[in-house]
C-alpha cells in the first residue's frame, strides 16, 4: 500500500492522494444514499450503507486510500449523549451535564458503536488490496466543544467559559473522552482499519496558556495507548490551525505524520519540522471548489517544497460541499500526470 510505504517513512513520487470528507454532499450518489434514512447516525450505523458511501470515492475517482463513513460525534452518542443532525444547521446535542461523568465512564461504548466496526471489516474486505483503510476518531478538545456548546459553535463561549472556571471538571472530561476514544480506535484496528487520523479541528481556538493541558496532553493519551498496542499502525494528528505550536506539538505529544491545514506557512514547516515525519496535506478546500489552473499551480507549489518529506497529498480542511466532482478528477489527473 502506496500511503502505508509514505506513513512508515519512505518518500514517494508522485505521493498518494485522498481527501478529507472525499465521501459527502458534493457527490450526487452519497446524496441519493442519503435521501433512503431519515438521520444522519443511521447511515454511521447501517454498515451495508456505510460501505455504499465510503466505497463511491474509491469507485469515482481512484483515491489510494477509503476513510470509514462515520462521523467525529459518534463518541458522545455512544456516551449517551443524543446527537441528531439537522439539515441545514449542523449537529445538536443535548444539554452539557457535568453530573452524568461517573455513569459515562462506567458506559460501554462498544454497545451503540458495533454497527461501525461491522462496517470497518465490510470495507477493508472490499477494498482493493493496495489501498488503505483509515479509521479515525475526533481529539478530546474538539469532541468537548460539541458537548459543551451542545453543537457547532462560532465563538465557543460556553466552552471557553467552562474550561477557564471548572478547569478540573474539563480536565476529567477531557480524560475520559480520550480513554473511550482510545478503545473505540483500537476496535477500529481490530476490524481492518490500516492507519488512523485523530481530528482536532478547533484546536487553533485554545489559548497558548492551556495548550498543553487542552490539546497536547489528551492527543498524547491517544497517541501513547495506540502506540503501545499497535506500533505497527501509524496515525496522523490534525491539529487544525495551531500554527507556530505545530514543532511543541510534535515534539511533545510523539506523533510521527502530521496533517497541514491550509492556513499553515510551508516554508515554516520546512525550516522547523524534522524531515522524519510524514506530512500530508495541504491545499485550501476552496482552490479545490474554484479548479483551475490556480489550483494546478498550488498543488505543484505543494508537492515541491515538501519534496524532502515523506507526502500524503490531501486538503487542508474537507472537501466543501459545492465542489464541482470534476476538479477532484483535475487534481489527481495533475498530480499523477
Ligand atoms: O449528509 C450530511 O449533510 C451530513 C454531513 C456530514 C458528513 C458527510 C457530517 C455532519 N459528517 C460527515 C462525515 C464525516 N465527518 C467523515 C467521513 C467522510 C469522509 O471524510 O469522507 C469524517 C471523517 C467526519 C469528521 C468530522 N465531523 C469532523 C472532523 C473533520 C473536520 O471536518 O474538521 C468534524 C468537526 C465533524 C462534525 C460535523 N459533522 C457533520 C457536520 C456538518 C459537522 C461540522 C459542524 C460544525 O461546523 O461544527
Amino acid at each position: 500500500m502506496k500511503i502505508i510505504d509514505v506513513l512508515n517513512g519512505n518518500n514517494v513520487s508522485p505521493p498518494p492522494i485522498w481527501l478529507m470528507r472525499q465521501a459527502g454532499r458534493y457527490l450526487k450518489d452519497y446524496r441519493e444514499v442519503r435521501k433512503q434514512v431519515s438521520g444522519f447516525l443511521d447511515l454511521c450505523y447501517t454498515p451495508q450503507k456505510a460501505y455504499d458511501v465510503t466505497m463511491q470515492p474509491i469507485d469515482l475517482f481512484g483515491f489510494d486510500a477509503a476513510i470509514l463513513f462515520s462521523d467525529i460525534l459518534v463518541i458522545p452518542h455512544a456516551l449517551g449523549v443524543d446527537v441528531d443532525f439537522i439539515e441545514g444547521k449542523g449537529p445538536i446535542l443535548s444539554p452539557f451535564n457535568a453530573e452524568n461523568l461517573p455513569e459515562m465512564r462506567d458506559i460501554d461504548i462498544h454497545d451503540r458503536l458495533n454497527p461501525v466496526y461491522h462496517a470497518v471489516s465490510m470495507i477493508r474486505q472490499g477494498l482493493d488490496k493496495n489501498k488503505a483503510l483509515f479509521g479515525f476518531a475526533g481529539a478530546p478538545w474538539t469532541i468537548a466543544s460539541y458537548m459543551i456548546e451542545g453543537g457547532g459553535s462560532k465563538d465557543y463561549r460556553k466552552l471557553h467559559s467552562y474550561s477557564r472556571l471548572k478547569t478540573r471538571e474539563f480536565e476529567q472530561l477531557l480524560e475520559l473522552i480520550a480513554l473511550k476514544t482510545a478503545d473505540y480506535l483500537m476496535m477500529q484496528i481490530e476490524y481492518g482499519a490500516d492507519a488512523l487520523m485523530l481530528f482536532d479541528s478547533w484546536a487553533g481556538v485554545i489559548a497558548d496558556d492551556v495548550f498543553d493541558d487542552f490539546c497536547i496532553a489528551p492527543n498524547k493519551i491517544i497517541i501513547d495507548r495506540i502506540n503501545e498496542k499497535y506500533p505497527h499502525i501509524p496515525l496522523i494528528s490534525f491539529p487544525k490551525a495551531i500554527g507556530a505550536r505545530l514543532p511543541k506539538f510534535i515534539e511533545k505529544t510523539g506523533c510521527k505524520a502530521i496533517s497541514l491545514d491550509h492556513t499553515q506557512s510551508l516554508d515554516f514547516i520546512t525550516a522547523n519540522i524534522s524531515k522524519d515525519i510524514v506530512i500530508q496535506g495541504n491545499l485550501d478546500p476552496f482552490l479545490l471548489y474554484a479548479g483551475g489552473q490556480n489550483m494546478r499551480d498550488q498543488i505543484d507549489v505543494i508537492i515541491n517544497k515538501l519534496s524532502d518529506y515523506p507526502l500524503i497529498f490531501n486538503l487542508g480542511h474537507g472537501v466543501d460541499r459545492a465542489t464541482n466532482p470534476q476538479h477532484v478528477h483535475d487534481l489527481i489527473n495533475h498530480i499523477r500526470q
